[in-house]
């Protein structure tokens, strides 16, 4: 035996790359309605391109995704069907507070999560929901600078407030910030932050920082209170630096890359900011707007478990001329001449998720749960309408026998383990549909042509049995 009993198999989607509907329903306009598919995402996302309206010459997926607003029932019941424990899934800020910095909320937004979970319920799935997964309202983007702003913090408070009251028994697994290190990889998506030119960005992005870590805090704070069942996580884009040589000055740099995303997970659990950071900001020049017992806050109210998404370990070098990187990632990353990449580029790399959990357990000494994994793949349905999709099965395979390694050989405590993207969605990173990872397949295209129809993929009936057997039949 090795994952335990109650071990929380399922899948993991995000409001933003799944629901559309983003019109409907009293919902408000977010940063990420506004990433267009094409060569102009990148800058929209990293905050270099101010894209605060629609316009004719882009196209945006985010606004219709795959109807998930309209076909949950359906969806929830594939996933009942393939026997799923749980269902990760996030909350759009903007269906509860279309605006954000109202005091009472849309209904008619927490009646539609309402029934969602009631229809998780149904299947015997536990909800697991991320609280933001990379949307802002706009108006907060617009009016005060989103994150940047310390009155987001209390925006947020409110949120966390009206959905831990509304959902109470019905939902009891809560994830902070999606990635919350993405903001310093993509500002926009992250969290909602674009720069002024001749802006400190680092500084900006820092401030954010602060303020998402109290907001964070609090959030904990808060579910604990009302009710003492809740299991509050945060969630870290994971995957272990390796140093390209063993001269030391690489494998210092792999370290400094580490502790570039350890830095919110220190908070988070430990409570603490880590020593390497305060001296590295502080000779940047970067100030932390910490005030008045936010360093309490920090203190008292850390994360209950670690979740966090692995697509691929990471590469550093300090030698110019190895300078050749991985394709299409958010993260630049050193290429590693000893791993293949998917179609976008990214590494794969399945021992390295081992290596992650070890180093995260380690570090932490708190129960994991593995929210992302997966492969992005072209999916071509044969003549028959079938997609056979072996490749996605040895990948999760490879990777479900890496973390089992883990668990029975290093005895880390996992709690369970989402697939990304358990239905084909829009991608994050680029905003294409033929960037896929479910085991349902979902007839749409990047230019948004498709039934929306939804087709089991061979991977299917796969994880099916997976979970059927504990992960034991792989
Ligand atoms: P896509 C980059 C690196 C690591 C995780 O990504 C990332 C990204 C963004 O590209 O994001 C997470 O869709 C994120 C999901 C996202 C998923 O990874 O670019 O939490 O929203 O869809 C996969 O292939």
């Amino acid at each position: 035996m090795s994952f335990r009993k109650d071990f929380l198999w399922g899948g993991a989607t995000a409001a933003n790359q799944c629901e559309g509907g983003y019109n409907e329903g009293g919902r408000g306009l977010a940063n990420v309605d506004l990433a267009p598919v094409g060569p102009d995402r990148f800058p929209v996302i990293t905050g270099e391109k101010k894209m605060f309206h629609f316009d004719e010459d882009h196209f945006y997926p985010a606004q219709n995704a795959i109807d998930m607003y309209h076909r949950y029932q359906e969806d929830i019941a594939l996933f009942g069907e393939m026997g799923f424990k749980t269902y990760r899934l996030s909350i759009a800020w903007s269906r509860i507070f279309p605006l954000g910095d109202e005091t009472e909320p849309n209904e008619e937004g927490l009646k539609f999560y309402e029934d969602l979970f009631k229809e998780c319920r149904k299947h015997n799935i536990e909800p697991l929901v991320t609280i933001t997964h990379f949307d802002c309202p706009m108006h907060l983007v617009e009016k005060y600078g989103a994150w940047r702003s310390r009155e987001l913090v209390g925006f947020y408070e409110n949120l966390c407030n009206v959905i831990f009251n509304r959902y109470k028994g019905l939902v009891k697994y809560w994830l902070t910030f999606n990635e919350i290190n993405m903001i310093l990889h993509a500002p926009f998506m992250g969290a909602g932050l674009y720069f002024e030119e001749g802006e400190n960005k680092e500084q900006v992005k820092y401030q954010a920082a602060h303020h998402e870590l109290l907001a964070s805090a609090i959030a904990t704070k808060i579910a604990h209170e009302v009710d003492p069942e809740n299991q509050v996580g945060c969630m870290l884009a994971a995957g272990t630096n390796y140093a390209y040589t063993c001269k030391p000055e690489d494998v210092w740099a792999a370290r400094k890359a580490d502790r570039e995303n350890f830095f919110f997970i220190d908070v988070q659990s430990r409570g603490e900011y880590p020593a390497y950071a305060l001296k590295e900001l502080e000779r940047e020049g970067i100030e932390l707007p910490i005030e008045d017992g936010d360093l309490e806050l920090l203190k008292e109210h850390t994360v209950d478990f670690i979740s966090f998404s692995y697509y691929s370990s990471r590469v550093q070098s300090t030698d110019p001329a190895v300078n050749e990187q991985t394709a299409g990632n958010i993260f630049a990353s050193v290429k590693n001449p000893y791993l293949e990449a998917s179609e976008w580029g990214w590494q794969i790399d399945p021992l390295g998720l081992r290596t992650t959990m070890n180093d995260l357990y380690d570090r932490y000494q708190k129960p994991l749960f593995i929210v992302e994994n997966g492969l992005g793949a072209v999916d071509s349905p044969d003549e028959n309408g079938n997609v056979v999709d072996d490749y996605r099965i040895e990948y999760l395979a490879a990777h479900i026998k890496a973390m089992k390694d883990a668990v029975e050989l290093d005895g880390v405590d996992l709690l369970g383990y989402t697939t990304w993207g358990c239905i084909d969605l829009v991608s994050a990173g680029t905003g294409e549909m033929k960037k896929r990872y479910g085991f349902i397949y979902v007839d749409r295209d990047n230019e948004g042509n498709g039934t929306l129809k939804r087709s089991k993929k061979k991977s299917f009936d796969w994880y099916k049995k997976v979970i059927a057997t504990n992960g034991e039949d792989l």
